[in-house]
């Protein structure tokens, strides 16, 4: 049975190269102790290769060694039968109308929707853990209400075109990952501000007034944190708390500033802190499917596949990366560049 000392959720915000905001997402009013930081002081990271900051993400990380290499990882629990049998889910970004542009085959288009699909993996993974009685999707039952179903009596909460369903486009009435989309303004949709992507306080904000909506406001505690620690995340993992990430792209200018030039959103779905290891389920990529460190449930598959395959949340790219330390003003550590 749930109960209001049994989750955290957290979503953190971290600089590539450096940690910079810790968005945290908890289940009781504790406050929980941010953990040494990294002893590591490692290189800046590299320039960007173009200001795109999902092509950027996916530019910056080459191809690593092949997954077999990978030390075992601690993983958030999977099995949960209604419905994340394989742990936190790997929603994909790419879809829909997800983005800002003419039209998503348009050389404009920039896909957005990195940060209500983060938190869509997140709130998904705790409906289902929490879920009393739980009968797997197609069947419809719903037992925790963190999670509706968006078209009641036709489909489960947990059924893929509850993630998205492509007839309807990003808006009010929207399935679960764009009603996050409008709830945490991305692009502006909700105020009508000219922005790309999603603002943390906004997201912040949108997570508590989701969890009043759903009645379980007192169950959860959200927590924004910048710049924490590894020690502090890995910590919150191995405790099975949700985290999300905000990894801040960083340029280091010619007269030595540095320069925010963009950021992206993933979601935590394991760690080793021995051996300094972070896993992402990462909206924008699958990079475990292409040979990268990681896991990929159920194995085999691999890219390249539909985009809407993983809104099956049995379907994950679980993409392990190497954690550095920086010297960027957005934090501490980040994901490496190098081989695991
Ligand atoms: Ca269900
Ligand atoms: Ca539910
Ligand atoms: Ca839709
Ligand atoms: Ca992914």
């Amino acid at each position: 049975m749930w109960t209001r000392f049994s989750r955290t959720t957290r979503i953190a915000l971290i600089a590539l190269g450096g940690a910079i905001i810790l968005l945290l997402l908890a289940a009781q009013a504790v406050a929980l102790p941010a953990g040494p930081d990294p002893p590591v002081a490692g290189p800046a990271p590299p320039a960007p290769e173009n200001n795109d900051q999902t092509v950027l993400f996916q530019l910056r990380f080459p191809l690593l060694v092949y997954k077999a290499q990978i030390p075992t990882l601690f993983w958030k629990a999977g099995g949960c039968r209604d419905y994340a049998p394989s742990g936190v889910p790997d929603f994909d970004q790419h879809q829909d109308h997800w983005g800002v542009g003419a039209a998503p085959e348009a050389a404009d288009w920039r896909w957005t929707y990195c940060g209500p699909v983060a938190v869509a993996n997140s709130l998904w993974w705790f409906d289902s853990k929490f879920e009393l009685a739980p009968v797997p999707p197609p069947a419809i039952n719903d037992g925790y209400p963190l999670v509706q179903s968006y078209m009641p009596g036709k489909w489960d909460d947990h059924d893929p075109r509850n993630v998205d369903n492509p007839g309807t486009p990003p808006g009010p009435n929207g399935e679960f990952v764009e009603d996050l989309a409008w709830r945490m303004d991305t692009d502006g949709q909700l105020s009508g501000v000219t922005q790309l992507g999603t603002d943390v306080v906004a997201m912040y904000k949108a997570i508590l007034k989701y969890l009043a909506d759903h009645g379980l406001a007192a169950q959860y505690q959200v927590t924004l944190m910048p710049r924490p620690g590894y020690d502090w995340v890995a910590e919150e993992v191995y405790r099975s708390e949700d985290v999300i990430l905000l990894l801040g792209f960083w340029q280091l200018q010619p007269g030595g500033d540095w320069v925010r030039i963009g950021g992206h959103f993933v979601t935590v779905p394991g760690v080793n802190a021995q051996q300094g290891l972070i896993a992402f389920s990462d909206p924008a990529r699958d990079n475990a499917e292409t040979g990268g460190p990681g896991r990929v449930l159920p194995a085999p598959h691999m890219l390249p596949h539909s985009v809407t395959l993983h809104n099956d949340a049995a379907y994950v790219s679980h993409d392990v990366w190497r954690v550095v330390g920086t010297n960027s003003p957005g934090g501490i550590w980040g994901p490496a560049t190098g081989i695991i």
